[in-house]
């Protein structure tokens, strides 16, 4: 963004109690101290959009779906999308790859460009909406279908591929309520894609236009943003660096960075996330201490963030750091430190969350 976001660029509050305000207007990540249940409320689910939330009137919106690898060019409905297919609701997170940005940045003695996250790009919400591959179907997918590209009817008309694979995926869905509400307009209404386990940016908001091709799309989104530039590895044909599809494993605290605890017994909780695989463990260690296995309290699935829990019997006064480590079932775990690109995204390294234990 060159020029500030207008007053009015997100409809929602975005109070700081509840948002973290990263300074360009558009962009507003969850507090980690604000989350209470399994999904995140929309009152403080997080922002990114790249233009100010289009306002977009159900009643004249169309989906269009066309390209050199439909049968027929189709134009779907509002009404159509909400009453002619079938509707399913899924559990899902969504991360955006530049979540962790600034403690990247620390991490590496430097700051990197982009949206300055902390630890809020990431919420998850039931959202609820019809599979892709039903909507796709209305225009008949050829043999030669490679990719389908999602184009958003925002000002910077966002777009990114995807491959026809995960296009037809089960949980892949264009989406119209999150959280049994109609989807909000900062969230993409009337409709956006949920991509599962992959990037947010692959979630296209505001949705316009799903064009199948028989070749692969280059687009700013796949070639200069939301792909890892490391000066030790080549472009990718047009791509400047390795195209980001799923994520990696992830995990945060509930508390704030830096954190202030009362004296006497507590209990950490945070969240662990692994993209398109399962968590299966998380572990923790206080100070120097030895890593030991938390507790998780909710049910693991793919795409989905579990929350997980430990006791800290005896805090006591002064200050203290706060490890965590989160594995998955493809064998992979938090790093200490993240490979290096050029645009900080998929930061995956273990932080010293600190923490400080004063009678209060
Ligand atoms: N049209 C459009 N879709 C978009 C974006 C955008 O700027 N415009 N941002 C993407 C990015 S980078 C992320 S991380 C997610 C964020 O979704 P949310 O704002 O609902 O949390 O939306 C994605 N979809
Ligand atoms: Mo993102």
């Amino acid at each position: 963004m060159t020029e500030p976001a207008p007053r009015d660029a997100i409809v929602k509050p975005t109070p700081t109690e509840l948002m973290e305000d990263t300074g360009s207007g558009l962009d507003f990540g969850t507090r980690p101290d604000r989350m209470l249940g399994l999904i995140t409320p929309i009152d403080r689910f997080f922002i990114r959009s790249h233009a100010p939330t289009p306002r977009i009137e159900a009643a004249t919106w169309r989906l269009r779906i066309d390209g050199d690898a439909v049968s027929r060019t189709v134009e779907i409905g509002y009404d159509q999308l909400c009453h002619g297919f079938e509707m399913v609701s899924v559990l899902r997170t969504i991360e955006c790859a530049g979540n962790r940005r600034v403690l990247f940045g620390e991490e590496r003695g430097r700051t990197f460009e982009g949206t300055q996250w902390g630890r809020g790009a990431i919420s998850t919400a039931e959202w609820t909406g019809v599979r892709l591959r039903d909507v796709l179907d209305r225009a008949g997918v050829r043999e030669d279908a490679v990719e389908v590209l999602a184009e958003s009817l925002d000002e910077v008309r966002a777009s990114r591929p995807l491959p026809v694979s995960k296009a037809l995926a089960e949980d892949t869905l264009v989406v119209v309520a999150m959280n049994g509400e109609e989807l909000p307009p900062d969230h993409g209404f009337p409709a956006r894609l949920l991509v599962s386990g992959w990037l947010g940016a692959a979630s296209i908001k505001w949705l316009g236009r799903l064009e199948l091709s028989s070749s692969h799309f280059h687009v700013p989104w796949n070639t200069e943003d939301y792909v890892l530039i490391d000066p030790a590895h080549p472009a990718d044909g047009p791509a400047q660096g390795a195209v980001i599809t799923a994520l990696g494993v992830s995990s945060l605290i509930e508390l704030p960075w830096d954190a202030r605890l009362p004296v006497g017994p507590q209990v950490i909780r945070g969240r662990a996330f692994a993209g398109e695989q399962t968590v299966t463990a998380v572990t923790y260690a206080i100070d120097d201490g030895p890593w030991r296995r938390a507790h998780i309290t909710s049910v693991a699935t793919p795409g989905l963030w579990v929350r997980w829990q430990f006791d800290w019997d005896d805090p006591t006064p002064g200050e203290h750091v706060l490890r965590v480590r989160a594995f998955d079932d493809a064998g992979r775990s938090q790093s200490e430190r993240t490979a290096f690109n050029e645009l900080g995204y998929m930061h995956a390294s273990v932080v010293a969350h600190p923490v400080t234990v004063a009678a209060s």
